[in-house]
């Protein structure tokens, strides 16, 4: 067993809300909180706060609180923040919805975590709205954040002054979100997570990520997925940062915000590395304010992150994690320069990890010098979730007796503590840092009248890391096409699961228990 090289922090018995704000001091209360990207507009720590109070009052005056789910759907703009902080506060649970999803997608989310209220962006009401009445969600309990005719407005919800409600609940166990994950297998499940774990993964951070009120951080990546909630949402408003919020990533407008808002540090996922390594438009811009990189959420190639230091004169930090695990469990420390940017560092506090063996079951040790034979990665501590929402199973094969989560990710240890991901064991494909979960494309493409049967893998792709490729088998007669498969599937899904590459096949490899064979196809 190998344990954090770090002290253990003490993990505060609060709830997420108390940890962020409870004690909000004079001076903080005054700092910037959000900056609107897009426009400029500023939320103080202190206006934030009253906001998430007034919002926590509006949700118990309309029987809100404990037991409940609320469904978040936005890209990122301040009030995001006001709402999933409102929404934990008054004791009910949030549960965030990618801005991109259709209203297939959306529904089967509001549908298994028993949504009853759900925030909405105007841009989004036809998504939002169809998939609330698929849910049962009546209009009344859609909130619209920037107001639209015919809906309560958040502004509304603001204006009535109700009370913050007292509400009382063990954080160790409350559910304070719901995000979305695949895990090592099958369709996304929903991930429960306890303000303790969400409260934890913040303070197990301290040691590894240098932020303070000083700093202003570039909030782009989605607010509604694990790594902006916790990383930005919770950690930066936590250390009394500035974020600087954009609904999307467009590279001209990245670095503009960068060079005027005087971004000092930025959080990334590999793609985004691959443009500040590589695309023109960056030499154009005064990036001299950053001074600080993280990169997250999918493989980070050690030469890709030298390029960007070499063009940025900044260091990168690699994390990694899962959603099931709130989500950082290994960071490369800022003060690290030696280590191999492929790397991803060291177990942050309070966390143990194993490597073990996938044949045979052995817990594989620190090598004297090199790096040790690669196994599955092994990780326990606070940031564990709670469990799948609703599904026994998948919770017992994902997390053991022992607290020990399986990530399904292939790992090795070097001989100086560092640890590297290698390859994945589960079937998940990461587009541009997203979750793609194949048995979800299968499940879709089986439901067309001309396929009989079909795959999906990851095929490895420069710009995206990877992308879904389909192996499909046609029913007899049929003279489907490659595009008319990607169009199929692109009229169903989020932009990053569509499939982007076809292969027709006799028929799909599969074991004698009926599992598709997918590293037969990964290599074709
Ligand atoms: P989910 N290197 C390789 N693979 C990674 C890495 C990494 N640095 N980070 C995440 N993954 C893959 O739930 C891995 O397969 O959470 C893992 O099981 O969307 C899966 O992505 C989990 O996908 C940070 C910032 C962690 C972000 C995150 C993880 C958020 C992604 C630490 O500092």
């Amino acid at each position: 067993m190998f344990r954090s090289p770090y002290p253990d922090e003490v993990i505060p018995n609060v709830s997420v809300y108390d940890f962020l704000f409870r004690d909000l001091s004079a001076d903080d209360a005054a700092r910037v909180a959000l900056i609107d990207g897009p426009t400029g507009d500023e939320t103080s720590y202190g206006a934030l706060k009253a906001q998430i109070d007034l919002l926590a009052g509006a949700l118990a005056a309309r029987g809100i609180g404990i037991g409940d789910v609320v469904a978040l759907h936005s890209p990122n703009v301040p009030a995001f923040a006001t709402v999933f902080h409102g929404i934990l506060r008054s004791g009910a649970t949030a549960t965030t919805v990618n801005a991109l999803y259709t209203v297939e997608e959306m529904a089967r989310q509001l549908q298994d975590s028993r949504a009853t209220m759900l925030f909405t962006v105007s841009p989004l009401i036809t998504v939002a709205s169809e998939s609330a009445a698929f849910a049962g969600i009546p209009d009344e309990r859609i909130i619209v954040l920037d107001g639209l005719d015919g809906y309560t407005g958040l502004r509304d919800l603001l204006a009535e002054g109700a009370p913050a409600p007292e509400v009382s609940f063990d954080p160790a166990t409350h559910v304070a979100v719901i995000p979305y994950s695949s895990g090592t297998t099958g369709f996304a499940k929903g991930v429960q997570l306890s303000h303790t774990n969400l409260v934890a993964n913040v303070a197990q951070c301290a040691p590894v990520l240098d932020v303070s009120d000083e700093d202003r951080i570039l909030a782009f990546l989605p607010f509604f997925h694990i790594y902006g909630m916790t990383i930005l949402l919770n950690l930066a408003l936590s250390r009394h940062a500035a974020l600087i919020t954009l609904p999307r990533f467009d590279l001209a407008q990245f670095l503009q915000v960068i060079q005027d808002q005087k971004v000092s540090f930025v959080f990334i996922a590999p793609p985004v590395a691959v443009a500040l390594a590589k695309h023109p438009l960056v030499d154009q811009f005064d990036l001299s304010s950053v001074r600080g990189m993280m990169s997250g959420a999918a493989p980070m190639d050690e030469s890709l992150a030298n390029a960007v230091t070499a063009r940025l004169g900044v260091h990168m930090q690699q994390g990694y994690g899962m959603s099931e695990l709130s989500p950082v469990s290994h960071v490369i420390p800022p003060d690290r320069d030696d280590l191999s940017r492929g790397t991803i560092g060291f177990p942050i506090a309070n966390i143990e990890c194993k490597i073990v063996d996938v044949e045979t079951g052995a817990e594989l040790d620190m090598p004297a010098e090199g790096s040790s034979r690669p196994g599955e990665l092994w990780v326990r501590g606070p940031n564990v979730m709670l469990g799948y929402l609703g599904q026994e199973q998948a919770t017992h094969e994902t997390v053991d007796d022992d607290g020990f989560l399986h990530t399904g990710d292939i790992a090795q240890v070097n001989h100086d503590g560092s640890f590297q991901i290698v390859d994945r064991l589960k079937e998940l494909i990461k587009y541009k840092g997203y979750q793609v979960a194949p048995a979800e494309l299968e499940a879709l493409l089986l439901t067309h009248p001309e396929i009989a049967d079909a795959a999906v893998v990851a095929q490895p792709d420069p710009a995206a890391g990877e992308i879904p490729k389909a192996f499909v088998v046609r029913r007899e007669g049929s003279a489907l096409t490659e595009g008319d498969v990607m169009t199929f599937v692109a009229e169903h899904v989020a932009p990053h699961k569509k499939v982007r590459a076809v292969a027709f096949i006799d028929a799909v490899p599969k074991s004698s228990a009926g599992k598709i064979l997918r590293k037969d196809l990964r290599g074709r």
